[in-house]
């Protein structure tokens, strides 16, 4: 496999898209080793293949705010690979959403996807939209209008939406409300959706849940435990909300966590009250953090700064890709951080993977940690089509289940001599079942 020369025809071919061409790097360069080994894969050409989307929807939001002035924004569907099942990843409504975000966060679905046992193929969507500021009825007015395009080209079968940033449990049910409408049929095309209308009722504290579960996993091979470790979180979404959550109930001390207009730092811990409050800031739509420290007076903020100043035990990064960059990993790395585990997708820069790695610093890479997201989506899809609802407690059991299975695969696919590559071991591992399903299912 001539990774250099694919490379630099993936960049050739998509000049303006520097995230995507990240996300292909970086699984390029950890597969190449096994791929060579294994001469099916090129004799087939399934790198080539892999790097090429299926297929690309975009397409025209209008929409009218309160004030009755309209708006613009565009939407997208990128439908990646579909070997292994149907399409399936989130939508994610934010004012940085293009091509080059999609293609990345689609390409990586993919993989992920296949880590969690589940067939499922890989796809993402989204708006430049910014629900930033934006009213209930706003929100609701443009999820509608989104809806009447995206619903030409998904299907439970077919393509499966769900949240991503900027879309939750209420985004989520204003989409599906306009989706049944327009398609006269209650399927379970969306997942996240309400635990009223075919939900399932872990979902929205799955991918912290998961990721949490994976960094025990971790830890348990160092002979160690996540009790008493003191942990620092970026963003206060439904992933950080889920990581404080299960964290805190398993006597770990979550210390530090931000927004974009900086950090908090609450020497004290998280407890339920704090945890509870997460949920209320998202739901604000301000997208700030600083009354955190207004309500619970021992916290402090620190206006403008990242989390990752804070001397912790472990760093789980949930905000936003390369969220961590070389600097941040250097000041962990030097602050003696035992654990990075990254729950955004690509939460780190390339340069900051490599600080970590090579200060042989336990890191985790977003698509197996945060698998558990669309984990528990894909059992959302099963007892949709089985028309049952699952208890809290077997869908917890199943998710511990796949996120033990998921770090058994990169441990199996990742040891190297003294160190566990989980990001050589997820890329592999992910990319086994994708590349074989391929081959069977021949040249289409
Ligand atoms: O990045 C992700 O895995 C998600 N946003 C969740 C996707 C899903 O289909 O639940």
């Amino acid at each position: 496999m001539d990774v250099k020369k694919i490379l630099a025809d993936v960049k050739a071919k998509n000049p303006d898209q520097p995230l995507f061409l990240q996300a292909v790097t970086e699984v390029l360069e950890t597969i190449k080793d096994y791929v060579n080994k294994h001469p099916q894969y090129d004799a087939h050409k399934i790198i080539e293949r892999m790097v090429e989307p299926d297929r690309v929807y975009q397409f025209k939001v209008e929409w009218m705010d309160d004030k009755g002035e309209i708006h613009v924004n565009r939407g997208f569907r990128v439908q990646f690979n579909n070997a292994i099942g149907p399409y399936k990843g989130g939508l994610r409504f934010h004012p940085t959403v293009n091509l080059d975000t999609l293609k990345f966060l689609g390409f990586e679905q993919t993989f992920k996807n296949s880590l969690t046992t589940l067939p499922m193929g890989g796809g993402k969507g989204g708006s430049d939209f910014d629900p930033k500021g934006k009213s209930d009825t706003e929100i609701m007015h443009f999820c509608q209008a989104f809806m009447t395009e995206l619903f030409k080209y998904i299907g439970p079968d077919r393509d499966v939406p769900a949240g991503d940033i900027g879309v939750g449990g209420r985004e989520i049910g204003y989409l599906y409300g306009m989706y049944k409408k327009l398609a006269c049929e209650n399927t379970g095309v969306l997942t996240g959706k309400g635990a009223q209308f075919g939900g399932s009722i872990l979902r929205p504290e799955a991918t912290g849940f998961g990721a949490v579960y994976f960094v025990e996993n971790m830890l348990k091979v160092k002979k160690d435990k996540i009790k008493g470790k003191k942990i620092s979180i970026s963003g206060f979404g439904n992933v950080a909300w889920g990581i404080a959550k299960k964290a805190t109930e398993l006597g770990a001390k979550v210390i530090a966590l931000s927004g974009p207009d900086g950090y908090i730092l609450d020497e004290e811990g998280m407890n339920e009250k704090k945890i509870d409050y997460m949920l209320e800031l998202r739901e604000s739509n301000n997208n700030v953090v600083k009354p955190y420290a207004t309500k619970f007076k021992k916290a402090k903020f620190f206006a403008g700064k990242k989390p990752w100043e804070v001397k912790v035990d472990i760093a789980m990064c949930s905000a936003i890709q390369n969220e961590l960059d070389e600097k941040d990993a250097k000041t962990l790395v030097k602050n003696g951080v035992k654990l990075v585990c990254e729950v955004s997708n690509m939460g780190c820069t390339a340069k900051a993977v490599e600080v970590l790695q090579k200060a042989k610093v336990n890191f985790a890479p977003g698509k197996a940690a945060n698998a558990g997201g669309v984990g528990v989506s894909g059992l959302e899809m099963s007892q949709n089509a089985e028309h049952l609802p699952w208890t809290a407690a077997e869908v917890d059991q199943r998710l511990h289940a796949m996120m033990d299975s998921i770090h058994e695969n990169c441990v199996k696919y990742g040891q190297e001599k003294d160190y566990i590559n989980y990001v050589k071991g997820a890329n592999v591992a992910g990319f086994i079942k994708v590349a074989d399903a391929m081959i069977q299912l021949g040249v289409c």
